[in-house]
């Protein structure tokens, strides 16, 4: 509660004193009430003379949005589901257990719109200004509503956007553990994070790297961060955790020592599973693929790069991949490319469910809107058997110039809805059969007995040119690009 300060005082001195006991009486009452009523609370307006250090927050975060329902593809409602209906079946699952959709808490809720040219434009009636332990309680009361509200389980969390950084380690751990238990309290028995992760990328300690860092200090810094966050995610009952390396790369080759610095990412992540192990966490690891941004260059370029690293140090069934789409194109790949990559070697573990922007080169982190691209994600959740125990997260943000505090729902609507929609038409697509029938009848040559001596690694090449000798020059057939175009539109 917030009294008048300074010139209040002065009034009080200044007035005679049957009045001053009138008013102390007044005041000792109010007080008593405001005491019983429980702890002081912030009213919900951006004018009031709200104390900065208070984690309440009085009335509704998101007043006028309701609880966000399935009305069907008719609806001109923009705070309604068109495609997204949780409990239909859809190839026998329901589409909430096929999408787990998660709220990313650094987009939604510490996403201010300032870019490297220009200032913050959002300015949600909540936020004080401040980077304080009360404001972050506060912040995490509306990420409860917001998941209500929109029908999400899940969430995905930075230790650093959930709770700000101490001066010290220890204050650092002691600011998460007090958020933390705000957290577990909120989230009830239904919702939990989809993964949590250590932010190793802002801080100053970690210009050159974390895992990668050239200083052993930096290094042990890092590992104790991610001690941490796993025990934190693994306390609120995360599911997975994550592996970005926004800074485990280099600007200059000529100052580095690529294999030394791989050696030692590979060292990190054997201690994280050693760890992991050690208190019970039974969560997938996971490690986030991206070509650069921050770094010119980063180790885990792409699906197939992070796959050879995990291969070549041995730690591949200890993790999975969170493949993002933005990440995919900025490495020169679709993001089904990166996602067959991923499920062909048995990774596809998550989804970083964004998009980039095809006239800009950087990580954009849009919401995906594009129903093609969605369809193809799809399919390949589909072939994956769903993504389980990981899911669709949110990795994208509001276009800066989006500033109503209606457009953090409209903005995940619709990105729920394309990716629901993209489901319905991989399963219509899937169901018709016919361009699995076209793929299969493209390698149909392989369906005979030499085929299966060669997939069984049986034909040796002094055998197969005889058998070039006894048929002569190949007969080729077409590929039927157009046709498979034709057909995937028409499920569109
Ligand atoms: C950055 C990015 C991260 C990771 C988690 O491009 O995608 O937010 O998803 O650290
Ligand atoms: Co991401």
């Amino acid at each position: 509660m917030y009294f008048g300060g300074c010139k209040g005082l002065y009034a009080i001195v200044k007035m005679e004193a049957w009045k001053f006991l009138w008013l102390s009486l007044t005041l000792y009452l109010v007080l008593n009430v405001a005491i019983a009523a429980g702890p002081p609370t912030c009213p919900a307006d951006v004018a009031s003379d709200c104390a900065p250090d208070s984690g309440e927050w009085k009335g509704e975060f998101f007043p006028g949005i309701p609880k966000i329902k399935y009305e069907g593809p008719k609806t001109k409602n923009h705070l309604a589901f068109k495609w997204y209906n949780a409990d239909e079946e859809i190839l026998g699952k329901k589409m909430k257990d096929w999408m787990r959709f998660s709220v990313a808490f650094w987009h939604t809720f510490r996403g201010t719109g300032g870019d490297p040219f220009g200032a913050a434009t959002k300015m949600w009636p909540w936020e004080d200004g401040t980077n304080s332990v009360a404001m972050a309680k506060r912040r995490m009361r509306a990420n409860f509503e917001f998941l209500d509200k929109l029908g999400v389980e899940f969430w995905c969390f930075h230790d650093r956007d959930i709770a700000p950084d101490g001066k010290t380690i220890e204050e650092s751990n002691a600011n998460l553990d007090e958020v933390v238990a705000l957290a577990k309290e909120l989230q009830g028995s239904k919702i939990h994070p989809l993964w949590g992760t250590a932010q190793l990328f802002v801080h100053p300690r970690y210009m050159h790297g974390a895992a990668t860092s050239p200083e052993l200090s930096v290094y042990a810094y890092a590992a104790a961060q991610v001690k941490k966050a796993i025990e934190v995610t693994h306390y609120l009952g995360g599911e997975n955790y994550v592996f970005w390396g926004g800074r485990e790369g280099y600007q200059s080759l000529l100052n580095t020592d690529m294999e030394r610095e791989l050696n030692h990412l590979a060292r990190f992540m054997e201690g994280a599973v050693a760890y992991k192990k050690k208190i019970g966490f039974n969560g997938t690891f996971l490690i986030e693929p991206k070509p650069q941004e921050p770094t010119k260059h980063q180790y885990d370029w792409d699906a197939a790069t992070a796959a050879n690293f995990l291969r070549k140090y041995g730690l591949i069934d200890e993790f999975k991949l969170n493949i993002e789409c933005n990440h995919a194109t900025l490495s020169g790949h679709s993001c089904h490319h990166e996602l067959e990559t991923a499920r062909i070697n048995g990774l596809l573990g998550n989804i970083d469910a964004n998009t980039g922007d095809p006239q800009t080169g950087w990580d954009t982190d849009q919401f995906l809107m594009d129903i093609q691209e969605a369809t193809l994600v799809m399919l390949s959740v589909i072939k994956n058997g769903g993504l389980a125990p990981g899911g669709f997260n949110f990795d994208a943000k509001l276009r800066r110039e989006s500033t109503d505090v209606e457009d953090l729902f409209i903005a995940h609507i619709a990105g729920m809805d394309t990716l629901a929609r993209g489901l319905r038409n991989a399963a219509k697509l899937l169901e018709d059969g016919s361009l699995e029938e076209l793929v299969r009848k493209r390698y149909s040559s392989f369906d005979s007995e030499l085929g299966a001596q060669i997939e069984a690694g049986k034909a040796d090449f002094e055998y197969l040119e005889k058998k070039v000798k006894e048929w002569g020059e190949p007969k080729v057939g077409s590929a039927k690009q157009e046709l498979a175009e034709m057909i995937f539109q028409s499920a569109l």
